[in-house]
């Protein structure tokens, strides 16, 4: 969404249990809270559309700022297993919400990474990513479940801020290469694939160590502009797993 736009979602329930669409970072009605408690669940069969609005940043008339909706959000289920969603999220009922100030750079792909619990994006073995030499590639991390993840790229930095982008040479934002982020935290950003490294095989990992070791590790491939990686075979290269999360466009969002 772009900051000012509102969103009307048709959610149509082809399960055989009551489900529901929560969000986060978004204004919304009691209505389209998502949750048994507002009567803004699914039944089996049934359909309802939720509605989410956004603004832009204001100043309020006790002159503060009132923050934008712009971030990077995420929703998922609220009502599968439990009244908090606990069976729905952890089968894999959430996604991206990225809601963007007029006038942000726009990536060339997305790429959206869920730690959730031992999994990513629900697979046991982490996906794999390619993007080519000097494509502008935007991270989505989510985290969701019981534990704390610390997301790692190898060769690539952000700025820890909104966009993970530096506004300016002044700008002293923080630049990390490594956050960690807790249950239903998101955080997003852009790299240029490769930038001052070169094409390669660089790994995505959460670096809490027993979970990198038990799978939450996967590769970030940056091919050259004939889409090869040098000291590396194609046979070699990891294949993208476009379809890692059932249901979600994993680029080109
Ligand atoms: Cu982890």
């Amino acid at each position: 969404m772009i900051e000012g736009e509102t969103l009307e979602i048709e959610l149509v329930n082809n399960t055989d249990v009551t489900a529901s669409l929560h969000a986060h970072g978004v204004d919304y009605e009691t209505s389209s809270d998502g949750t048994r408690m507002n009567d803004s669940v699914v039944q089996p069969g049934g359909r309802y559309v939720y509605t989410w609005r956004t603004h832009t940043p204001g100043t309020r008339t006790d002159g503060t700022i009132e923050p934008g909706s712009a971030g990077y959000w995420h929703y998922h289920d609220h009502v599968v297993g439990t009244d908090h969603g606990t069976g729905g999220i952890l089968r894999g009922l959430y996604g991206p919400l990225v809601v963007r100030r007029t006038g942000d750079i726009l990536p060339d792909k997305t790429l959206t990474v869920v730690f959730n619990d031992m999994k990513t994006n629900n697979l046991t073995q982490a996906p794999n990513f390619t993007a080519k030499l000097g494509e502008r590639v935007e991270f989505i991390v989510i985290a969701h479940g019981n534990l704390f993840h610390t997301f790692h790229i190898h060769g690539h930095r952000w700025a820890d801020n909104r966009t993970g982008m530096l506004r300016g040479p002044q700008d002293h934002s923080r630049v990390i290469d490594t956050k960690t982020t807790g249950p239903a935290e998101s955080f997003g950003f852009q790299v240029i694939a490769g930038e001052r490294v070169g094409p390669g095989m660089w790994m995505y990992h959460c670096h809490v160590q027993s979970h990198s070791d038990m799978g939450m590790a996967g590769m970030f491939t940056v091919t050259d502009a004939n889409g090869n990686v040098p000291g590396h075979s194609m046979d070699d290269m990891p294949s993208p797993s476009t379809s890692a999360m059932p249901g979600h466009s994993m680029e080109g969002m």
